[in-house]
């Protein structure tokens, strides 16, 4: 399949994120999607291209203007208040306070359109934003184009981003841009199948009240788990979308057997709809060796959730989301996407 890919990742690096008390280095960092790159010319996955140019109109789709426009100022309006290091919030919104009054300062918007402080920004944050943008619909189109697969590897990842927020390293929600770019392609209806070991917040928010994309998703307790406060079995959508959203959060610590029951159920419930193609969430943060995350899937396990999701007969974009153990992510991401083409 093919890959699409800009060096524009590049240039959102550099910057930290708070950790049990302390600011250390951020864990979603250029090398995770260069190591990927790699190891598709290692394997012969197949060619890597540029994304086409794109215009915002779909993501005004799924995200707020308000929260669109702000995101591309953020950096200028930071250096403007005299700072060099990296943006991020310290205060948000909450219920209990107001949300009616806009606020001014860079420091109360962060805040007013983040639900944590894990989506920071540096001078390259939203070019890298703008490109995964780009590589993921472009990655749509090439699959309504008629490829049966391709792999939109971008970087920040876009799952935790919802319709008004950022948070979790995620700005503009790449998966929902590509299963949105899908259905203006002619899809009727379209699945996104999130298998990243956290929640896809986000993609579950804007999609929640729709019956024309179905959210399924795997992913670590948020009792435990971060985001903590989304994903658990009870949602399961809302209005015209009621039935249309399946969460299967299983405890810290599974791994590989009851992980892959949780995969047949995922691809059961997916079938279930008849979806016309498939949004794959792909973070292979479920790996025993991740830093952050606390499933215990071995490399060997990730050909076989592709050939998983092969068996599902349907068109099927892949969007790059977390996956923190460097060194492996080029072999377990690829492999997922290796099994899928066997
Ligand atoms: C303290 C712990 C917070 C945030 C984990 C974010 C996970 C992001 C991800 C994505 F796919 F979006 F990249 N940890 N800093 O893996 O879900
Ligand atoms: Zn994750």
């Amino acid at each position: 399949m093919k890959t699409v890919y800009s060096e524009a990742h590049r240039g959102h690096s550099g910057h930290g994120e708070l950790v049990a008390g302390a600011i250390v280095p951020g864990f979603e960092k250029p090398e995770r999607a260069e190591i990927i790159r790699a190891r598709i010319d290692e394997v012969d996955l197949g060619p890597v291209v540029p994304p086409a140019a794109q215009t915002l109109a779909t993501a005004h789709k799924l995200h707020d203007a308000a929260y669109l426009a702000f995101l591309p100022q953020v950096w200028a309006l930071w250096r403007a208040e005299g700072r060099h290091g990296p943006a991020m919030p310290f205060a948000w919104p909450v219920p209990g306070l107001r949300r009616d009054v806009e606020p001014e300062r860079i420091d109360a918007r962060l805040g007013f359109h983040s639900f944590d402080g894990g989506a920071s920004f540096v001078a390259g944050t939203w070019t890298a934003i703008r490109a995964a943008h780009d590589v993921a619909l472009t990655a749509a189109d090439l699959v309504a184009d008629g490829a049966p697969a391709a792999f939109a590897l971008g970087r920040p990842p876009g799952h935790h981003a919802g319709a008004r927020f950022m948070g979790g390293y995620c700005y503009i929600n790449n998966a929902a841009l590509a299963a949105e770019r899908l259905r203006e392609r002619g899809a009727a209806r379209v699945a996104v199948l999130d298998i990243d070991y956290h929640h896809g917040n986000g993609t579950q928010d804007i999609f929640y009240a729709r019956d024309d994309v179905v959210f399924v998703s795997i992913h670590g307790d948020p009792k435990t788990e971060f985001p903590f406060f989304l994903g658990h079995a009870d949602e399961t959508g809302t209005g015209a979308g009621a039935g249309f959203t399946r969460n299967l959060p299983l405890p810290a610590g599974t791994g590989w057997e009851a992980w892959a029951d949780a995969l047949d159920a995922a691809c059961d419930e997916v079938a279930r709809h008849r979806p016309d193609a498939l949004v794959v969430s792909l973070g292979v943060d479920t790996f025993a060796g991740d830093p952050i995350s606390r499933f215990r899937l071995d490399s060997a396990h990730f050909p076989r959730i592709g050939r998983r999701l092969a068996r599902l007969g349907l068109p099927t974009v892949f969007v790059m989301e977390g996956g923190y153990a460097v060194e492996a992510i080029g072999v377990n991401a690829v492999g997922v996407l290796a099994g899928f083409e066997e």
